[in-house]
């Protein structure tokens, strides 16, 4: 199977498992893992914040981070498309009692100039705007990147009305890899940073929280009362640690392999899609076909054993990885022409 639905798929390469299989562990409940410590030592100073924190899902890392920067009753801007807003259960009503303030946004990104405007004023009957959700890259959005100089100016918006800023990062290296820089540039103008290791960097489990000393302490607290407190889980940490050593740099490739697939597709009379768009390693492309569905082609495709995500009626995903070679993409290529030949 070459399987297309997320990069949430990769299973641990042989090298990766050898350091998840000799990794140093202790409870870290207690803060006694060494191998977790060192990864959360390691991501603070990547991602240039005082500290950071282990956790087992890019859901729970988010929902940490709102949980943590708002009280119930406080506004949150988010985008709509945005994964906080449409994939994690409403876990910001029902956990942090927020409402969540959705933005439409082009290709996922929020401007500053409309952020500013739904910021609320002083009147008594309005929610109190708290805080500003980015999402980088933005998934929905084709995984898109955020404009550096855009952040810098809703970081300055957010600054002028006392409002935080967290930035999803759940594929920020994606995105500092396609631009060449390093992460500090992006989280340099936001409070709080999440960063997950169980996507394109290839780990199996677990996602990194990162902003001051005194914040990830409060994280600390509600990951514990989330259930997120994990005990001798220096075994996932050391997967972690591994695929920041070794899975960086190689995300360009992800994204070359997803150009590659986006430009032929492109060329395929019977689907539609902005291959000149596509920046990192996600992709969508609709069904031009009347009489076929994106589950129908979901279904043929499988039959070849390819495996996409259909999205809605007409529209699909495909994202590369790890495990998807650029001979895996040669073969899911031909098979999707032959499909609508
Ligand atoms: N995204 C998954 C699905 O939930 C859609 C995927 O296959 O892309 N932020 C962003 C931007 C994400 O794309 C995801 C997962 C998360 C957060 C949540 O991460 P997990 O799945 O670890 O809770």
């Amino acid at each position: 199977m070459i399987d297309l639905r997320s990069d949430t798929v990769t299973k641990p390469t042989p090298a990766m498992l050898k350091a998840m299989f000799e990794a140093e562990v202790g409870d870290d409940v207690f803060g006694e893992d060494a191998t977790v410590n060192l990864l959360q030592e390691k991501v603070a100073k990547l991602l240039g914040k005082e500290a950071s924190i282990f956790v087992p899902s890019g859901t729970m890392a988010n929902q940490l981070c709102i949980k943590t920067h708002s009280r119930p009753g406080d506004e949150v801007i988010v985008e709509k498309s945005s994964h906080i807003f449409n994939n994690e259960t409403a876990a910001a009503a029902a956990l942090a009692g927020v409402q969540l303030h959705p933005l439409v946004g082009t290709r996922g990104i929020l401007y500053p100039e409309q952020i500013e405007k739904a910021i609320r004023d002083s009147d008594y009957h309005h929610p109190l705007s708290r805080l500003i959700c980015l999402e980088n890259t933005h998934n929905r959005g084709g995984g898109s990147i955020y404009p550096l100089e855009i952040v810098k100016e809703i970081w300055k918006v957010a600054k002028k009305y006392n409002l935080l800023v967290h930035m999803d990062g759940a594929r920020l290296l994606n995105a500092t890899v396609a631009l060449g820089i390093i992460p500090v540039e992006y989280t340099q103008y936001v409070d709080s940073v999440t960063l997950c290791l169980s996507k394109g960097l290839g780990a199996p489990v677990g996602s990194m929280v990162a902003g001051d000393k005194k914040f990830i302490q409060q994280v600390r607290r509600f990951r514990k009362m989330y259930g997120g407190g994990m005990r001798q889980v220096g075994f996932l940490a050391a997967a972690g640690i591994y695929a920041l050593d070794h899975h960086v740099e190689r995300l360009a490739e992800d994204h070359q392999k997803a150009k590659k697939l986006a430009e032929a597709l492109s060329k395929i009379s019977g689907i539609e899609i902005e291959s000149e768009k596509v920046e990192t390693n996600i992709l969508y492309f609709k069904i031009k076909k009347e009489e076929w569905t994106a589950q129908k082609v979901v279904e043929e495709l499988k039959k070849r054993e390819i495996l996409v995500l259909p999205v809605d009626e007409k529209t699909m995903r495909a994202v590369t990885h790890l495990d998807v070679t650029r001979d895996d993409i040669e073969k899911a290529i031909l098979a999707i022409q032959k499909l609508f030949a």
